[in-house]
């Protein structure tokens, strides 16, 4: 069997499914950016990355050097190709515009530079998330600079999303809306190969991953719901649980890929105006859509987070994803509460 190549499989899909050219190379540089990512960050404390700055990004949280870092080689390796109409991230407060020496393309691309931030000092698994979406006709200016209104899309609009996760190995997860397939990258070629073909998430599962210290906060359906995982065999259920809780989405939403689970980040009673903590534009949608891609499910609690229309680029979302089985009975909860 050929060693199937990141470059050759888009080549493939813009052959059997007409996948764009300039879709093709977007995604091309944003794999060469993830792998530059995944350079940076193995050098940890021998490359002087690790730790803070003195920043805090739009959301208030203190910024990891490695968050600023990971976002400028994001913004460098794709301003330049012609491929995007504008790029917005976690750790900017608005729209990246692409500078006027550059022409504009089709897409835009939104993302989270470095996921998982808090785990970066102590060595666990840390990625990249990224959804790729297309510039209304009526926002696009050749000259002009970019809104956020432009970017304010359901996630079912997605033309392609993806994740890096820099752990024992890198390796890229890719959906152009065909499935989903896992590329590791090969070090000594540089390449990203294909090793993960047609990813499927379990329907069934023992396992399931929430922060468990915020459990006072709950709403009631989340309280019944995770109340009957840890009852196991005694509860409704019937069946013992099993619990991760990673803190790096990426890892978290990894690991159910490769064989099940549920995860969940419901909304905290402490602050009722926030409805969650992960960001529905570039941390949730990216994931539901992979997530979905590979056969599991993605809600809020209350409807499928690909079906939700952003009001801003920066807001937050519940996020319950992963095997459907699990996913349809705590949304079921919710819509019965
Ligand atoms: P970040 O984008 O600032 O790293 O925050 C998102 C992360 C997710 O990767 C993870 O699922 C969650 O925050 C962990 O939250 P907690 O600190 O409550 O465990
Ligand atoms: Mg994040």
């Amino acid at each position: 069997m050929p060693r199937v190549t990141l470059s050759r499989y888009l080549i493939e899909q813009t052959r059997s499914h007409n996948t764009p050219a300039d879709l093709r190379f977007l995604i091309e540089v944003v794999a060469r950016a993830c792998k530059e990512i995944s350079h940076t960050v193995s050098k940890g404390a021998l490359g002087g990355v690790l730790g803070s700055t003195e920043t805090e990004n739009v959301q208030g949280e203190v910024q990891k050097k490695l968050d600023v870092m990971s976002n400028e080689i994001l913004l460098e390796a794709n301003e330049w190709g012609g491929h995007l109409a504008a790029m917005a991230s976690e750790e900017m407060d608005s729209a990246y515009q692409i500078p006027g020496r550059y022409p504009k393309g089709a897409y835009l691309l939104v993302f989270d530079p470095l996921d998982g931030s808090s785990n970066i000092d102590v060595n666990v698994s840390v990625g990249t998330i990224f959804s790729v979406l297309r510039c209304p006709s009526q926002h696009f200016s050749q000259n002009d600079s970019l809104g956020e209104a432009a970017f304010l899309q359901p996630g079912s609009r997605q033309v392609a999303a993806g994740y890096a996760i820099y752990g024992p190995q890198t390796m890229l997860m890719l959906t152009l809306g065909d499935g989903v397939k896992g590329f590791t990258l090969d070090r000594e070629l540089g390449s990203f190969v294909l090793t993960h073909d047609a990813i499927r998430v379990p329907e069934t599962t023992h396992e399931f991953a929430i922060n468990m210290s915020n459990q006072r906060h709950w709403q009631a359906p989340v309280q019944r719901y995770v109340g009957e995982l840890l009852a196991g065999t005694e509860g409704a259920l019937g069946k013992n649980y099993n619990m991760r809780w990673i803190a790096s989405m990426v890892a978290d939403v990894h690991r159910i890929l490769t064989r099940g689970g549920i995860f969940m980040y419901p909304r905290d009673s402490r602050e009722p105006a926030k409805p969650g903590k992960l960001r529905l534009m570039y941390e949730a949608n990216p994931m539901a859509f992979i997530i979905e891609q590979a056969g599991g499910a993605a809600t809020n609690g209350e409807q499928r987070i690909l079906d939700i229309v952003p009001q801003s680029l920066h807001q937050r979302v519940a996020v319950f994803l992963g095997s459907k089985e699990e996913v349809e009975r705590v949304t079921q909860y919710h819509q019965t509460a």
